[in-house]
């Protein structure tokens, strides 16, 4: 018997099942090949030559001694590709009058941040075309820097002077003018009459996404089609940028994104280190590589976040919040990325988050400063607008003398108030955030871990015990192209998928989505198994190639599931769909008497019947199928998503705070996260995990630190404060399940809910610990010195 035909037999369900990923095998022990290991005939290395200035005028840029340095084959700055250069579209604006810097590759007048591309090597090796980068002579003229994010925004030095500002958009949400509630500003003023305001400024500090495999591009110009591999997120939109800008048409360029060791946003661009591979080595005839230093990653690779908020809550004295007001600044470096702009905007439909807010306005400017462009880490804008309202919320109920958990549950969405249009004009389509926090409050310990700290504060424990709270939602499965096309986003929408059933019964699955740690190989093989009543270790799912998947929109916004996995399952319904006619001939039935269930068709009301896997085989070796009866058991989809998707928990932290030294300890974490039905629960615990660490990781540690000059002084891992698993401890997670309707699984996003939900519960529980102390916030990264600081701000005087 084939695992097919046992499949079909004995069915277990896939969905909801612990399967080790499939892609894991090769992943560790190294069978596999990453862009940096490809090796082609000919191949020459590309160095780059980055400024070491953050804003400077390029004088002069003497290339001979890198010229005749040993096996450098060719020295090229942005003169020497004059008019080839066009502007990389890396600019989907969010206003009409968005200002945009043109962004080229290399430019040849003046760099706009330390980092920038000035000319490049290639030479026969990657050592002798970095040591010959070394040999080039750029004489600078330093410009004044914008690097300090108010002053930018204040046009006190500009990044462009050309531009003659560093205001790139302003995009604005009034809740009244959307006809979604009420006027902001009205329910400010009476709650200064009467109510409670809380007003309060947050940093969204710079982060580094600092992923594992650091970018790394090959292209091959020597046939017709040129093929580039990228350590990317978005092979399918690369192609497009490509052609875009270079006027090779899109069939003529392939684009593999084979395995990717990580991305978290930070390779969700079209770069001018691709654009550069790609036009010299079709310059040169020769296949060319260039792999980043970790150093050059850390410092050029899409930092995320970087914001200011400053924020007003208005409520009643029972806790009844009537109104919220963000003005929000959001730095977005030298250049506006591919979605680094839509960053913030994405942001403004969070910040109301579980809660039943009347009124709500939103303020958001974006500013280009002379830093290392921002872009869409992990969570990209969700995390910065959940921290401000769970802190807001914390501090309201400080404010208050309410418990925290009991001033969120007056204000959310009650279960049975689902579908619910928000005041940003969303409609959460189900949750349940009764059950996730009762949960969550049972697997903490919540009362008792509250009667301690109590304890401790009456002690004068100088270590003391505080508890942190996130209930939180998030919309993701981007997106509903026609809510992204109104935005003039242009990322997102739908997504593509195939499925074909094989001759041998065996099913071949394409998906649009293109993962880099995910583990879709895993799950979509789960659905598929289901979908088909076929074996998991018989589905086949290929990715990351714009040759073998043609359509797709690529992975990031926690979509891939709930759109890409759509999308299959609409192609697999289709197959079955396809063979439905062939079984009917082949087991000589009416198709009406057909049931199709765990694989198999069978003739109603007895025993004969044949699996999927038998009609492909006997399609493909028998010929046998009925006539005008296409003999492909093949199809596709192309599924975009009526709306986003909206997962949603609630975490809790218990940290300790040691007042004598500022240093903090993270003794409990909890989450009880509600993503639909889970189709690996194995894979959601790993996604989970590495995104909690990630949140946490900007609560306590991370930071990206430019001095005044524009320059990255955190720009080692010793200065940039990453997480290991020795700092963390184990985290207790858990499940309540409310289905989405926006997909047949009824499955919401998970790659994102830890990073967004965990920040804002460890700076609460950390700003709880010390409250009796006269703290009412803690700068992030919470170090030792910035705790004790606060902790101490009353004895100094301050
Ligand atoms: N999944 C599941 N059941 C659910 C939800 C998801 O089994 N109810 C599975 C999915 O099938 C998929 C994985 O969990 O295998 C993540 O699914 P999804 O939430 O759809 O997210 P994406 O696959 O679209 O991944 C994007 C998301 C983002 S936006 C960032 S940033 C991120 C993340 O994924 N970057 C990552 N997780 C990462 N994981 C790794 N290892 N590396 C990164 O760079």
């Amino acid at each position: 018997m084939t695992a097919t035909q046992e499949r079909s037999t004995g069915p277990e369900m896939e969905i909801g099942r612990d399967r080790r990923r499939k892609e894991d095998q090769r992943l560790i022990t190294g069978r596999t090949r990453w862009t940096d290991n490809i090796v082609l005939p000919g191949m020459l290395h590309l160095a780059m030559v980055r400024s070491p200035f953050a804003h400077a005028t390029i004088t002069s840029i003497d290339t001979s001694e890198a010229a005749g340095a040993p096996n450098v084959v060719a020295v090229l700055t942005g003169a020497d590709l004059g008019e080839s250069q066009g502007s990389l579209i890396n600019a989907w604006a969010i206003t009409t009058d968005q200002v945009t810097p043109v962004h080229l590759p290399m430019p040849s007048d003046r760099v706009s941040f330390a980092g920038e591309i000035v000319a490049v090597i290639v030479a026969r090796t990657a050592a002798e075309a970095r040591d010959a980068a070394e040999l080039v002579d750029v004489e600078y003229d330093e410009l004044p820097a914008a690097v300090d994010l108010k002053r930018a925004a204040a046009d006190e030095v500009l990044a462009h002077p050309d531009l003659g500002t560093n205001k790139s958009a302003f995009w604005k949400f009034d809740s009244e003018e959307a006809g979604t509630g009420g006027n902001v500003d009205e329910a400010i003023a009476k709650a200064r009459d009467g109510g409670v305001v809380i007003e309060r400024e947050y940093r969204q500090q710079r982060l580094i996404p600092a992923f594992m495999e650091p970018r790394s591009v090959v292209v091959d110009p020597t046939s017709e089609q040129i093929t580039m591999w990228s350590a990317t997120q978005i092979p399918h939109i690369v192609r497009f940028a490509l052609a875009a800008t270079t006027g090779v048409s899109e069939s003529k360029i392939r684009v593999i994104a084979p395995d990717v060791g990580g991305g978290f946003g930070g390779k969700l661009n079209t770069t001018p280190e691709e654009w550069l591979v790609f036009a010299i080595a079709r310059r040169l005839g020769k296949p060319v590589k260039y792999t980043e230093t970790r150093s050059e990653s850390l410092m050029v690779a899409h930092h995320g976040r970087d914001q200011w908020q400053k924020l007003t809550l208005a409520a009643e004295k029972d806790g009844t919040v009537t109104g919220l007001k963000v003005e929000l600044l959001a730095d977005l470096g030298a250049y506006v990325s591919l979605v680094g702009g839509g960053v913030p905007v994405l942001g403004a439909f969070m910040f109301n988050a579980i809660y039943k807010f009347p009124a709500y306005q939103f303020n958001c400017q974006t500013v280009l400063t002379n830093k290392t462009w921002t872009d869409a880490y992990r969570g990209a804008g969700r995390p910065e607008a959940t921290f401000a309202i769970e802190r807001l919320m914390s501090e309201l109920a400080a404010e208050l003398d309410m418990d925290p958990l009991e001033l969120r549950e007056k204000n959310w969405i009650r279960h049975e108030e689902f579908p619910f249009t928000t005041v940003a004009g969303l409609e959460y389509d189900t949750g349940n955030y009764e059950a996730a926090t009762a949960r969550a409050k049972e697997m903490f310990g919540y009362d008792d871990l509250r009667a301690e700290q109590l304890r401790r504060r009456e002690a004068g424990d100088p270590v003391q015990l505080g508890i942190g709270v996130s209930t939180f939602t998030e919309m993701c499965g981007l997106a509903p192209s026609r809510v992204l096309g109104q935005l003039n986003y242009g990322a997102g929408g739908w997504e593509h998928a195939s499925v074909r059933m094989l001759a041998t019964g065996k099913v071949e699955v394409t998906t649009g989505t293109s993962a880099h740690g995910q583990g879709h190989e895993t799950a979509f093989s789960q659905i598929i198994a289901d979908r088909l009543g076929v074996a998991f270790e018989d589905v086949e799912v290929l990715h990351g190639d714009t040759q073998v998947a043609q359509r797709g929109l690529d992975t990031y916004g926690s979509r891939s599931l709930v759109v890409g996995g759509e999308a299959l399952v609409r192609a697999a319904d289709k197959v079955i769909e396809k063979a439905r006619p062939i079984a009917a001939h082949l087991l000589e039935a009416s198709v009406d008497d057909l049931d199709f269930s765990g694989g198999r068709f069978s003739v109603r009301g007895t025993d004969q019947g044949m699996s999927i896997g038998e009609i492909s085989t006997a399609v493909f070796t028998a010929h046998d199928y009925p006539e005008g009866i296409e003999p492909q058991l093949d199809s596709d989809a192309t599924y975009d998503p009526v709306n986003f998707n909206y997962p949603h928990g609630t975490h809790l932290c218990a940290m300790e705070v040691d007042t004598e030294t500022g240093q903090v300890t993270m003794r409990k974490y909890v989450c009880v996260d509600d993503i639909g039905t889970i189709i690996n629960p194995l894979i959601v615990a790993g996604q989970i995990h590495g995104g909690l660490v990630q949140g946490i990781a900007q609560a306590l540690w991370e930071e990206a630190v430019h001095d005044d000059a524009g320059t990255l002084v955190s720009g080692s891992f010793t200065d940039y404060l990453l997480p290991t698993a020795a700092d963390t401890i184990s985290f207790d997670i858990d499940h309540t399940s409310s289905p989405s309707t926006t997909n047949t699984l009824g499955t919401k996003g998970v790659g994102e809910a830890g990073t967004i939900a965990s920040t804002p519960a460890v700076v609460n529980a950390v700003v709880d610990a010390v409250r009796h102390l006269g703290v009412d916030d803690v700068t992030m990264p919470c170090t030792p010195e910035r705790v004790w600081k606060a902790v101490h701000a009353r004895d100094a005087g301050g």
